[in-house]
């Protein structure tokens, strides 16, 4: 691919890195009246300004109808002031100045889900992280901290009445309507500011901090969803204890709410003592939500929490550092959940998504850096590589630093920064400083786009008893970026013993500049050699052990050693890698599954009895998608569907007897521990659609006594996609059976969105009867995602009839609720890799939407995939 053909006009839209100005005033308090009422909302605010820089006053605004502005408390004409469709100018102010503004909203009619919004019965607010302009004018920026006071006044038909921090005062406007004055003690940026208005239930706890501090915790859903909160208040209080362990951060205020909403663009929001959540990402009950809901539900609830010491009280600069507070704080709950669960296993599932999502994304045209330095709509860059590479980079730092001095980092962060707006580099210097490890190369991981190249080869030296590794790195040109560098690559390894399976203890002589320590070499150069001597034997090597760096590993493997590394690397993430490199190696190249076979059936039986999450995995067959993913010409989605359901086949008849003894063996009620019944569930269905892959008689009779017996969301809907994608006899009466079941329960529902969606026999005809479906709604973001996320578990599908679906709903998003719109569009993005003639059909399909597209997010999004 060549990105430099056709590079993306960059506009008067764009924002740049290297343009940064100081704000020209600090707001030092805010007094917020918002009234809501059926048809609109009045917004009247106090700002309290204070001089920081020469030049004119700049409130942001947009879609706001403004009423009056008075200057302390005097009214201005129209010739006092310029008003454009984004801003609201005044010029020549006095160093200290109050401004009053009252204006109008329409929280009814947004659709786009940002600022104040209506979502069915309830009010509420997301302004990450350009939502509360569209509240009120304001220098809605996040290096603009201020206190906030709030005063929300509703109708009494919506009981709850929630802002941030503490509540101050409530009563009586007239009998119908009433107030809530809230006041935050804590300074912080609008994006963090959030209300709440609504008829909700609540669910209460309490915490208590390690400095003594009771905390109230309330988790806000619809009265019939309150028994789901009760996974996400236990995780609630498992993080705030983490985060004072791992971290020593304490909780700071006296409450912590949660308010679940069931339209929401993502996962959940972190406004300050005021999290607001998609209903995904709250609720959890073993009867209506996946296994992997429940796990999303604690990560989600730990991110959201970790946030307000990484992210709320110290924040970012600009947006520009988005990765700053996303990065380290999923890295935060990244740990968290592996000590919630299996290590191993959460290691894997992390790098999987990365591996998944981020190394396609900087492969083609919407790579970036993790810390960009331009863009048009910002709400573009909540990407994997802001995310989950962010989190890849903190990680590295972590892993070479050791537990205790980067400890010692993050401390130094914490103690300078706190209440402040900071940049990458201020994060840097802190951990550097704290630790006494200088860390400043790693700033060139946050400023360069695409997946390093990490090619090792290795010598053994018979009579010397040596053991020599070369390494060597490098990145694709990118013509916006001339002037790549070597980033540090921690590379952690070991060497086994290749008969005995066991670890070798290392020695090593480094021939240039690192050495290995505690099992990490430090790659920082363009090439580099580590020796080890007194290795008797020509030893096997696990190199990148637990992913420690986020990089493509070209190391020559014979399929034999990757087999010994599936059967005796005591790196659990290795031996899955080790499994996924032979499949990939197998699905792309022809290599022979035999290995494969052969190291399974060493090693699961064990592995099933002590481990049944961790052996889960190991089945894993790299999916159509990350193949497809693997492929950069002539791509053709139904030769590797073809190949792959191959694979499967050999697996299902190799294993013979073993998946029915297997599946008949498991009872995950027996298990007390969570992870272990997870485990359990996630092997049942694996053995189900093996049986069923099969062609055993009884398979479908299985799969249905599983459908109608079980108690548990994984099993149900494990045996309810068995029965569906294989079409069986009982298919149709059990998705009738579910629809009855769960038609009130929209997360349930999603399911059967989903799992209609997904099915590889799925066709325009049926993917349009989901979109006809009564239930299916475009308001709803989760219920859109069911179907297009479905859909794209296929790539024939996606490549084929639904490239119409998603241009259909980006033209409709694209003026609705437009960051979703970009979003979905993002998955066609890799339209150039397919052969002809498909490719040049979806790229004119492309072309012919940019005419039709308006909101920025879209434009941009349309802009950068069509540059390649
Ligand atoms: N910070 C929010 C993301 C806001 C996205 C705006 N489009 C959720 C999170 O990362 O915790
Ligand atoms: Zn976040």
């Amino acid at each position: 691919m060549n990105i430099a053909a056709n590079p993306v006009v960059e506009n008067n839209d764009t924002v740049y890195l290297k343009d940064y100005k100081k704000p020209t005033f600090l707001v030092e308090s805010i007094h917020l009246d918002l009234k809501v009422y059926d048809d609109h909302a009045v917004v009247d605010s106090t700002l309290v300004l204070q001089r920081q820089t020469a030049g004119d006053l700049v409130l942001l605004g947009r879609d706001l109808e403004l009423k009056s502005i008075r200057l302390n408390g005097e009214l201005l004409s129209e010739t006092e002031y310029q008003l454009d469709a984004e801003q609201l100018r005044l010029s020549n102010l006095p160093d200290q100045a109050s401004i009053q503004t009252q204006v109008i909203i329409h929280p009814e009619s947004n659709t786009q889900l940002e600022g104040l919004y209506q979502a069915g019965n309830l009010f509420v607010t997301q302004n990450e992280p350009e939502g509360f302009r569209k509240i009120t004018f304001y220098p809605d920026r996040p290096d603009v901290l201020s206190v906030f006071t709030t005063r929300v006044e509703a109708d009494k038909k919506y009981p709850v009445l929630l802002a941030n921090g503490n509540l101050l005062e409530t009563g009586e406007v007239d009998e119908n309507r009433h107030f809530a004055i809230w006041q935050d003690p804590t300074k912080k940026p609008a994006y963090l500011f959030a209300c709440v208005i609504g008829d909700l239930a609540v669910l209460k706890d309490r915490y208590t901090t390690s400095e003594g501090r009771d905390v109230a915790l309330e988790i806000y859903a619809v009265e019939k969803d309150i028994p789901k909160c009760h996974i996400a208040m236990e995780a609630l209080k498992h993080s705030m204890r983490w985060d004072e362990e791992h971290y020593g951060r304490p909780y700071d205020l006296d409450n912590y709410m949660i308010v679940a909403v069931s339209q929401f663009n993502m996962g959940a929001m972190e406004n300050k003592g005021l999290n607001i959540f998609n209903t995904s990402c709250v609720l959890a009950d073993e009867e209506y939500t996946t296994d992997a809901a429940i796990m999303r539900v604690q990560s989600v609830i730990a991110h959201e929490y970790f946030h307000n010491w990484t992210g709320n009280r110290i924040t970012c600069r600009d947006w520009f550092q988005l990765c700053l507070k996303e990065g380290l704080t999923v890295f935060r709950d990244q740990s968290f959940s592996e000590d919630l669960q299996s290590a191993a296993v959460q290691r894997i599932d992390d790098v999987a998504v990365l591996k998944a999502h981020q190394f396609p994304e900087d492969a083609g045209p919407l790579s970036h850096p993790p810390r960009p330095d331009h863009f048009v709509e910002i709400n573009n860059f909540y990407t994997a590589t802001v995310y989950e590479k962010g989190a890849e980079i903190n990680r590295m730092m972590a892993t070479l630093l050791g537990k205790e001095k980067f400890r010692q980092g993050t401390d130094e962060y914490f103690n300078r920064y706190d209440g402040q707006a900071v940049t990458v580099e201020d994060w840097v210097d802190a951990l550097t400083a704290g630790s006494g490890v200088d860390l400043s190369n790693f700033l060139t991981w946050y400023n360069q786009p695409g997946t390093p190249k990490l090619q090792v080869t290795a010598e053994y030296d018979a009579q010397k008893q040596s053991y020599r590794l070369n390494l060597s790195q490098s990145l694709k040109e990118h013509p916006k970026y001339p002037n790549l560098k070597a980033v540090p690559i921690p590379v952690a390894l070991a060497l086994f013993n290749a008969k005995t399976g066991e670890q070798l203890t290392l020695h090593s002589d480094a021939l240039f500049v690192n050495a290995v320590k505690d099992g990490v070499y430090l790659f920082d150069q363009d090439t580099a050699s580590i020796e080890f001597s007194g290795v008797t034997e020509q030893p096997v090597v696990s190199l990148l052990r637990n992913f420690s760096a986020p990089v493509n590993l070209e190391f020559d493997y014979s399929d034999d050693e990757l087999a010994f590394l599936i059967q005796y690397e005591t790196n659990g993430f290795n031996q899955w890698q080790a499994a996924q490199t032979l499949l990939e190696r197998v699905l792309l190249k022809d290599h022979s599954v035999e290995p494969y076979i052969q190291a399974l059936q060493k090693t699961i039986p064990d592995l099933v009895q002590h481990d049944p999450l961790l052996a889960s995995r190991l089945f894993d067959v790299p999916t159509e998608g990350y193949l497809g993913s693997r492929i950069d010409h002539d791509y053709q989605p139904e030769v590797i569907q073809t190949k792959r359901n191959a694979v499967l086949n050999t697996l299902a008849t190799a294993l013979g007897s073993f998946w029915k003894d297997t599946y008949l063996s498991l009872d995950p009620t027996l298990q007390s521990e969570f992870s272990q019944a997870m485990g359990e569930r996630a092997l049942k269905n694996i053995t189900l659609a093996m049986l069923a892959r099969q062609g055993d008689e009884h398979a479908f009779e299985l799969a249905h006594q599983q459908y109608q017996t079980t108690q548990n969301m994984t099993e149900r809907l494990g045996a309810l996609r068995v029965l569906v994608w294989n079409d069986a006899p009982q298919a149709a009466q059990a998705l009738q059976d579910f629809y009855q079941r769960y038609k009130d329960e929209a997360l349930s529902l999603d399911q059967w969105f989903m799992v209609q969606a997904a099915n590889p026999n799925a066709t325009e005809a049926s993917i349009r009867a989901l979109t006809q479906h009564p239930d299916y709604d475009l308001g709803t973001p989760n219920r859109i995602r069911s179907v297009s996320g479905g859909l794209s578990n296929n790539p024939v599908n996606a490549w084929s009839f639904g490239v119409e679906h998603y241009l259909e709903l980006a033209k409709y998003l694209d003026q609705k609720n437009p960051i979703l719109g970009s979003r979905l569009l993002q998955v066609l993005s890799r339209w150039y890799t397919l052969a002809e003639p498909q490719r040049s059909h979806v790229q004119n399909a492309l072309k012919a939407l940019q005419p039709l597209v308006k909101s920025k997010n879209v434009t941009e999004t349309l802009s950068s995939m069509l540059s390649v």
